[in-house]
């Protein structure tokens, strides 16, 4: 029997390499045999401009334009004279890099031209590419592709990729070089092994089910370790919309009574004039959003209207979109005028925007909120903590007008932020993509089906469906449409 278990262990062990082995793209602009090349650095005026090239012509694109010279060493920077193939016209004097296949990036033969990065010489060069046979100008993303082809790069990190050379922020820039350095699909490989494992024990147990010599916690072993993968995928799914808020930003909302200091609150945060900033209550109505780096983290700032009942119709409006907008909020920065708490309008607020958020449980599912007393320049010094004491309701005292309180607040917001979007920093790999959360999602729903105490066949189909799902989260069997969304994301060049 032990012979037999073990060689189903080792065909299942085999399958899930089986199932991540990246297709071929087949014919289309992806056909594998031709070569090509772009420009990888910016567009524009700049002091050098990389162009590479990738595939079996590369090594004849180099010695067309060396005029034939060896090849440098495998990587490693040469300086060469670049000549028109054609006219033997000096293009430029530039460093020269070989990256013979499979050890570069995209696994085919490649060349990197460093060259001074004048509109001139760059389109010269590119021109003197064009002219050798076999050589064509890339698409968009095609260098990539192509890694992603030859198993050079899995699609979570092709995805890692194309989030490092999109952030704009210190936080997105982490979460990205994680996912590029491939912990997400680390994560998942670990994952569909247990799964295989587990597989290999219940179709020994189909097998040999009847065989006296089979070990009793096959089965058992088995089972608990899908409840444990059930468990994990869990709490990775209750996380999934961090990783998403944190590569397309969180969602804050500025609200309050009017006349508090919300416009204020804005221009202060994003260090621009956002918004009317105005002594006359109800000046801002629409909702107006600028995309602000707070902390390293990416945010929509939303500046909504002042919430208050009786108003004309147009402000009525702009009330009703601020309370939408509200519920849209990832985090909301209630705003009160320190000096007016007792008003109707700072009441109201209170009673109905703050003190519900405060008491749900504080998950980081639920919207989170940060109340903020603005104004506290004109409380007198002493009964500044006493009054707003009486909310009950945890709060920062802030001045937009004199920046007291703005430390504070800064401080506060990077924890709120870290909670909302997850500390890229530390912890587990975060989904980054809806994508991911759906794979992962499919595969606990899979898993829920698999109850080999009723049926050994059904759970052992549940495991391979669950398999699946993990495969092409890191791009097993992925359908071309989905790459071309994927890829869509690169530039040329890249
Ligand atoms: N004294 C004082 N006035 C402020 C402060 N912040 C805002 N204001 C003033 O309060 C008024 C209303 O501000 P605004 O930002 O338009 O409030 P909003 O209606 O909530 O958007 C304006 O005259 C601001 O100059 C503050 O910290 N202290
Ligand atoms: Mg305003």
């Amino acid at each position: 029997m032990w012979r037999g278990l073990s060689a189903l262990a080792t065909r299942a062990a085999r399958a899930p390499r089986r199932l991540c082995a990246r297709r071929s793209s087949g014919a289309g602009p992806w056909a594998p045999g031709s070569t090509i090349f772009a420009l990888s650095s910016g567009q524009g005026r700049c002091a050098i401009a990389v162009i590479r090239t990738s595939g079996p012509a590369s090594g004849l694109a180099l010695r067309s334009l060396t005029a034939s010279r060896e090849p440098p060493p495998a990587r490693s920077a040469c300086l060469r004279l670049l000549r028109h193939p054609r006219s033997g016209e000096p293009l430029d004097r530039a460093l020269v890099l070989w990256f013979p296949g499979p050890q570069s990036f995209t696994g085919e033969d490649c060349v990197e031209l460093h060259v001074h990065g004048g509109p001139a010489v760059v389109s010269g060069v590119l021109q003197a590419l064009g002219s050798v046979p076999g050589l064509r100008p890339a698409e968009a993303g095609e260098f990539t592709r192509r890694a992603f082809a030859h198993g050079k790069l899995s699609l979570t990190e092709v995805e890692g990729l194309a989030d490092l050379i999109h952030a704009e922020t210190e936080a997105q820039r982490r979460q990205a070089l994680r996912q590029l350095d491939g912990e997400l699909g680390q994560l998942c490989r670990g994952w569909a092994e247990t799964l295989t494992k587990a597989l290999a024990h219940v179709e020994a147990y189909i097998d040999f089910g009847e065989d006296d010599h089979l070990e009793e916690d096959v089965l058992e072993q088995a089972d608990k370790d899908v409840r444990a993968l059930e468990a994990a995928l869990g709490s990775h799914l209750r996380d999934a919309r961090r990783g998403q808020r944190l590569r397309s930003g969180a969602h804050i909302v500025v609200a309050g009574p009017p006349n508090a200091g919300k416009s204020s609150l804005v221009n202060l945060l994003s260090r621009k004039p956002v918004s009317i900033v105005s002594p006359e209550p109800g000046t801002t109505r629409d909702v107006l959003e600028t995309p602000v780096d707070l902390a390293g983290f990416p945010v929509l700032l939303s500046d909504t209207a002042g919430l208050r009942e009786g108003v004309g119709a147009v402000e009525q409006e702009g009330v009703r979109r601020a309370r939408q907008r509200l519920e849209q909020a990832d985090l909301v920065l209630g705003v009160l005028d320190a000096s007016d708490l007792a008003s109707p309008s700072s009441r109201s607020f209170l009673d109905t925007v703050a003190a519900p958020l405060v008491a749900q449980s504080p998950d980081s599912c639920g919207q989170r909120l940060l109340l903020l007393l603005n104004k506290s320049d004109l409380l007198p010094a002493r009964t500044a903590d006493s009054d707003a004491a009486l909310l009950g309701l945890p709060y920062l005292l802030l001045s937009c007008r004199t920046g007291a309180g703005l430390d504070g607040l800064l401080q506060a917001l990077k924890t709120e932020l870290a909670a909302v979007c997850g500390d890229p920093s530390t912890g587990p790999p975060l989904l980054t993509r809806a994508r991911h959360q759906h794979h992962l999602q499919g595969c606990l729903d899979a898993l829920r089906h698999y109850q080999p105490a009723t049926d050994l066949a059904l759970a052992a189909e549940a495991l391979r469906l669950a398999r699946r799902h993990l495969s092409h989260l890191t791009g097993g069997g992925g359908t071309e449409e989905i790459l071309d969304l994927i890829f869509r994301d690169f530039c040329v060049g890249k």
